[in-house]
């Protein structure tokens, strides 16, 4: 018996260690989104802007259900820089989130490091402005943290976990998917995410937990925002486009049986600043929006 229990001992270890050397193929360790390579810093500013992101039409946005995508379509439009967009493409994204983007050899990914690079590498060119003042810059910082790394999230509770919005969701994300292919990618997807969201930590709150911390968020931006135009002042900065990249989402992604856009619209400045910003700087899209429908 001894000899017995020694021999399936060594079928564990050899099976843990064959175990562990797979996740160690699949840089489990490491993180196996990508290859983690440093970001590009800056390009040559003759090359081409091709924009990879979430750009199929959902709701009534103007820009991407990706608030990152739509922060930087926003960004490239306040700054007049020429792009193209690309529809979809995780698998070319060295980080494996989208957006990203190719400028000449450099593939660059991430917004944050996205917008620092097109500062670099076109300076002056930008037709955008950031605050010359630490104390903005800090503010700037602060909105941007605050929209991506908090508003992201407790929307994402509503999108993907509240089931008043699976309807919302499978159409939104899943609607080429043929019928009943459609309902079990979205319930894959769904347990993927809150997953995500428990780790995060949105989802170790009630609904009413989370529906304040949205509310307390909006009410930050709302008084920062005050009567101004935009977050900083008179003339468009990279918050504005990250707050845009959410707040048009929260207002116009169509997710309606969910409280997000009633609770944005107690703000009339926030909703002021969305609806200029896409006037001012998307009424191609909404447009042709509008003659398609
Ligand atoms: N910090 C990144 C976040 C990008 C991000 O999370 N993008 C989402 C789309 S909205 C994504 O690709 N998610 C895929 C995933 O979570 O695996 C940025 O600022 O670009």
């Amino acid at each position: 018996e001894g000899l017995q229990s020694q021999f399936c001992f060594s079928h564990l270890l050899t099976a843990t260690a064959g175990y562990l050397f797979f996740l160690r193929q699949q840089k489990q360790f490491t993180g196996n989104l990508g290859t983690r390579e440093t970001s590009p810093t800056k390009g040559s500013p003759g090359d081409k802007i091709v924009l990879t992101g979430f750009f199929t039409p959902v709701g009534k946005l103007a820009g991407s259900v990706s608030p990152f995508t739509n922060k930087i379509e926003t960004y490239l439009r306040f700054a007049g820089l020429p792009h193209r967009t690309e529809n979809g493409g995780f698998a070319g994204s060295p980080k494996g989130r989208l957006p990203w983007m190719q400028h000449g050899q450099d593939i660059v990914a991430d917004s944050r490091f996205i917008v620092k690079y097109l500062q670099n590498t076109y300076g002056s060119q930008l037709k955008i402005q950031e605050p010359q003042d630490a104390a903005s810059q800090a503010i700037s910082t602060l909105i941007q943290r605050m929209c991506e790394e908090h508003m992201y999230f407790t929307s994402q509770y509503h999108r993907m976990v509240n089931r008043k919005a699976s309807g919302w969701f499978q159409n939104a994300l899943f609607k080429d998917a043929p019928g009943w292919q459609s309902v079990l990618i979205m319930y894959a997807f769904r347990a993927g995410r809150s997953k995500q969201l428990r780790y995060q930590g949105v989802l170790t709150n009630s609904e009413t937990d989370i529906n304040q911390l949205i509310g307390d968020d909006l009410a930050a931006l709302s008084s920062i925002l005050d009567d101004k135009p935009y977050f900083l002042g008179s003339s468009p900065s990279a918050a504005d486009a990250s707050a845009f990249g959410t707040l048009e989402n929260y207002l116009y992604d169509g997710n309606d049986d969910t409280p997000i856009p009633s609770m944005v619209r107690k703000y009339s400045n926030l909703v002021r600043f969305v609806d200029s910003v896409r006037a001012d700087y998307y009424s191609d899209k909404l447009q042709k929006a509008g003659k398609s429908q």
